[in-house]
């Protein structure tokens, strides 16, 4: 089987479960090379830790993708994260015209917030840098806040049919070439995600688990990602990654000094012993 490279561009918070920590593991359970580009180093994730530290790496990616051009190192898909600083959105498109192959897939999640709030390092700045890179992307995983975000839409706890559809059809309008919008409710009871490509729509909806937690939506996203390259259909690609995130949770519910993340590897090991 041809071999898939990806670059992921995000922070690395050491501790915490999230970003480049899970996006490695995941994607290379899922047969895919992986290279990171780190925005930042922290000490942990910024929901819920406090004092954390913070050592930003602007400055040290132009060299690194400058060597990496020299090299005539090349990658089937980008797919960005967090991003802590407005000036590293300029490094993404360089990354996007100079490291990407023919035909390569430009994948945007624009993490930036959730529960109808900004991540609280992040400004509205990170939000205009967002939409830039938005319009471009092939493929885009905002959740509902991030999708309020971008699109300037007040955002609502409830929802319904015709606010996803004006989601994700301004979403479109704006460039993106597919978006696949998480965390769409039809009920209370009931949670899953939306793909719309311009003209199809496909949704998935699972029963909807109590608990949350950080750091599924870049587990989410991973898992969507791996499963795009590896020409996974839009529909069986939702189920895994929902399933996914859904047995996480379970699997993490009973330990009350695990909140910052869920315990996501017993899923990938049963993932991958089974495939
Ligand atoms: O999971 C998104 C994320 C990634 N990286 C950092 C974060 C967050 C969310 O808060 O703080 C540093």
């Amino acid at each position: 089987m041809e071999n898939k490279k990806v670059l992921t561009i995000q922070d690395i918070s050491c501790y915490g479960s999230c970003s480049t920590t899970v996006a490695l593991p995941v994607l290379s359970a899922f047969g895919i090379e992986t290279a990171i580009l780190p925005s930042a180093i922290l000490s942990t994730h910024t929901s819920g830790f406090k004092n954390f530290t913070v050592l930003d790496l602007t400055d040290e990616m132009p060299k690194i993708i400058n060597h990496w051009i020299d090299e005539g190192i090349k990658f089937d898909a980008i797919y960005t994260g967090y991003i802590g600083d407005i000036r590293q959105f300029d490094y993404i498109l360089e990354c996007k015209e100079r490291l990407l192959n023919d035909n390569g897939l430009f994948i945007v999640d624009p993490a930036m917030a959730d529960n109808g709030k900004l991540y609280p390092a992040l400004n509205q700045d990170i939000v205009e840098g967002m939409k830039k890179i938005v319009s471009i992307a092939d493929y885009i995983l905002p959740n509902i806040t991030e999708a309020c975000f971008l699109t300037n839409t007040e955002y609502k706890e409830e929802q319904d049919d015709m606010f996803i559809n004006e989601l994700l059809a301004e979403l479109y309008r704006m460039g993106a070439k597919n978006v696949i919008l998480t965390g769409v409710m039809d009920d209370p009871y009931s949670i899953g995600a939306t793909s719309y490509d311009g003209m199809q729509k496909t949704t998935v909806i699972k029963e909807k688990v109590e608990q949350s937690y950080h750091g599924t939506g870049d587990i989410f996203s991973s898992i969507v990602v791996a499963n795009i390259l590896n020409g996974v259909d839009i529909k069986t690609n939702l189920d895994i990654a929902t399933d996914f995130i859904i047995d996480s949770i379970y699997n993490t519910m009973d330990d009350p000094y695990h909140s910052y993340g869920v315990k996501y590897e017993p899923i990938l090991k049963k993932y991958v012993n089974k495939v």
